[in-house]
């Protein structure tokens, strides 16, 4: 009876521990090259970043977006990786936010929302 409420207590005592930790983390915010995404559209629609960075992708919305690789054009979308491209198939459910990459390889990558028809991110890694 006592054991099982100190193993109770342990248990507790690193469960807050962990939350503690990850929520100090979560409160200084991510660091490097971040894109945010809104209703339909990246906020920013193009970034310059260097060989060796990711991108954190920050949906500040309740929505729906799938990103991958490719780009909208004039209304039709067009799935296509670069070579060198790192892959990407995420699927956001709203409110949260992914890293893309590591970019190891120079050039300009291109990444499209296969939701909503226009919204797209390049990519250039110098
Ligand atoms: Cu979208």
């Amino acid at each position: 009876m006592y054991r099982k409420l100190l193993v109770g207590l342990v248990l507790l005592a690193i469960l807050t521990t962990l939350l503690a930790a990850c929520s100090i983390h979560e409160a200084g915010g991510p660091s490097g090259p971040t894109v945010h995404m809104g209703n339909a559209n990246f906020v920013q629609t193009s970034i310059t970043i260097s060989k060796g960075q990711s991108i954190n992708i920050i949906n500040d919305v309740a929505v729906t977006h799938i990103i991958t690789n490719g780009q909208w054009v004039n209304g039709l979308a067009k799935p296509a990786k670069e070579s060198g491209a790192p892959s990407y198939n995420k699927t956001f459910t709203g409110n949260d936010s992914d890293t893309l990459g590591p970019f190891t390889t120079s050039g300009t990558f291109h990444y499209y929302c296969t939701v909503h028809p226009g919204m797209k991110l390049t990519v250039k890694v110098q």
